[in-house]
């Protein structure tokens, strides 16, 4: 009787458990359908494209005797007007959000007068300049609040369109979220093919981010449930407009896309299924259009395209679902299944008539696998790489200046990663050992590394060499980055040593 009675206790409670955890499962289910539906984003249909994109203004240079352009770039925080709730905290350069674009010509000695006005510790970085590195704007490169970092060089690289962020270790994708960024277009005398290149007419700077709101209008930066990109927006701001317009007055336009979100990867075309002409990708012009109807850019990946409309027509730049690769659930945790109206295209009714697209652009005389005198091996995984996380007094890599090299980067993760060494234009090799597509056939300095997957690159190391100042190589996942994704190499002559006990010095403060 008492056995009998244990059991149907036993029985009563193993009965109760079942049911609790069928009760936890299904919640567990639901809870995982529930965040499964709501990490999709999507903006289309609801904008009304009512406002008149806003293009920065070409940054104004003086000239000093001996001919440098010297440009003054200051950081300021405000408020900007950027949605209704607003007005919004912002940092900018010469004004509250963005900045100048700065636009010289190969050749051309410049000098960037950069003023720290906000209270915080930063610094402005040259995304794919060719330049020294104490040049370079990264993380050693420290503007206290109230002074003057005066960096200058010489153009020398092919025309692209390039631009600058703040570089600050551990604190990049805050800094550029607030807004402290810019385009950087060089231009090549020698090199002028018949595209469209009238600044803010037919030749258009579209710098994408995605920001949060909160309900009085100021950003938020909160890495939602499952991501491992890190921040994600549900709100695009294309050269400070967010529900915005382009007036196209000439058969074809040119946009100059520049993706300067921390992590969203777009994947641009037309809902009418148009294609366009994809002119140059990060860091120069193709040596040929080539004709397609998507463009996918990472976080710091730039690229041209040119779009031809008819009169009177409208038709709309979308970001569609963006292909990340082979990842859980198809990344869409990651923005994976994310898509975006990022401008309206308005043609006027008489369009004035644009030259025909050449058929030739630029000779990219890119290095052979043949050349290369050395390779290394790059790998991502977690937010380190080569199984080390950022440390500013150490050397991860020393190059012989003059040297070729293949750069071998695997992402041994199943996350987004991205690679951008600095200094260099580097050529795309191959993906996974296959020809790398037209897209990535030309100079670029940023690339997408898909999860399980290995490009290799090649790049000439000519010049800029120091001992003694370092260049950064990293993931421009900002998150990532700033989490430690991120390592150095130094450029020096034959048979020298780095050695970057100077740079504490330079930062004027030990760390
Ligand atoms: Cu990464």
């Amino acid at each position: 009787m008492w056995d009998a009675f244990r059991s149907r206790r036993w029985s009563r409670l193993l009965a109760a458990a079942a049911v609790a955890m069928a009760v936890l499962a299904g919640l567990a289910v639901a809870a995982g359908a529930w965040m499964y539906a709501r990490a999709e984003t999507s903006n289309v249909g609801d904008l009304d494209f009512a406002d008149e994109l806003a293009i920065p203004p070409l940054a104004e240079p003086t000239v000093a005797p001996d001919g440098t352009k010297v440009f003054d770039l200051r950081f300021t925080a405000g408020e900007t007007d950027l949605v209704d709730d607003g007005p919004t905290e912002t940092w900018g350069l010469n004004g509250t959000y963005l900045g100048p674009t700065v636009r010289a010509e190969r050749g051309d000695r410049v000098r960037m007068d950069v003023t720290n006005g906000v209270d915080e510790t930063t610094t402005l970085h040259w995304h794919g300049m060719h330049l020294p590195a104490r040049m370079d704007g990264g993380p050693h490169q420290m503007v206290e609040p109230g002074d003057t970092w005066s960096p200058e060089w010489t153009l020398d690289q092919p025309a692209a369109t390039l631009w600058y962020h703040p570089h600050l270790d551990g604190e990049t994708a805050e800094h550029v979220y607030r807004g402290a960024a810019g385009m950087f277009i060089v231009d090549d005398p020698d090199e002028v093919p018949d595209l469209p290149d009238t600044y803010g007419v037919d030749d258009i700077p579209l710098i994408i981010q995605d920001k949060s709101f909160d309900d009085d209008g100021d950003l938020s930066m909160s890495t939602p449930f499952g991501s491992g990109i890190g921040f994600l927006g549900d709100t695009i701001v294309v050269n400070g407009s967010t529900n915005p317009h382009l007036p196209v007055t000439t058969e074809l336009v040119r946009l100059r896309v520049l993706n300067a979100s921390n992590a969203r990867v777009y994947n641009l075309g037309f809902p009418d299924g148009r294609s366009f002409w994809q002119v140059a990708s990060d860091s120069g012009l193709l040596a040929r259009p080539h004709e397609t109807g998507r463009l996918q850019l990472s976080p710091g990946e730039r690229a041209e395209i040119v779009v031809a409309l008819e009169p009177g027509e409208r038709t709309v730049l979308r970001s569609f679902a963006p292909d990340l690769g082979p990842i859980f659930l198809g990344g869409r945790f990651d923005g994976g299944d994310d898509t975006f109206d990022i401008v309206q295209l308005r043609a006027a009714g008489e369009l004035a008539p644009s030259p025909p697209l050449p058929d030739r652009l630029a000779t990219v005389d890119a290095p052979d696998a043949a050349d290369a005198d050395v390779t290394r091996t790059f790998s991502l995984r977690g937010t380190s790489i080569n199984g080390r996380d950022m440390d500013m007094d150490r050397v991860d890599e020393v190059v012989t200046v003059g040297s070729t090299e293949i750069w071998e980067v695997t992402n041994e993760h199943g996350r987004p990663h991205s690679f951008h060494p600095h200094l260099v234009q580097f050529s795309v090799l191959d993906v996974d050992g296959e020809e790398p597509p037209p897209e990535l056939a030309g100079w670029k300095d940023t690339i997408y590394v898909p999860p399980d997957t290995t490009i290799r690159i090649i790049a000439r190391f000519d010049d800029h060499a120091d001992p003694t100042a370092p260049f950064m190589f990293h993931c421009h996942v900002l998150d990532h980055e700033d989490r430690g994704m991120m390592g150095q190499f130094v450029v020096v002559e034959p048979g020298d040593e780095p050695d970057l006990s100077g740079m504490d010095d330079e930062r004027g403060h030990d760390h």
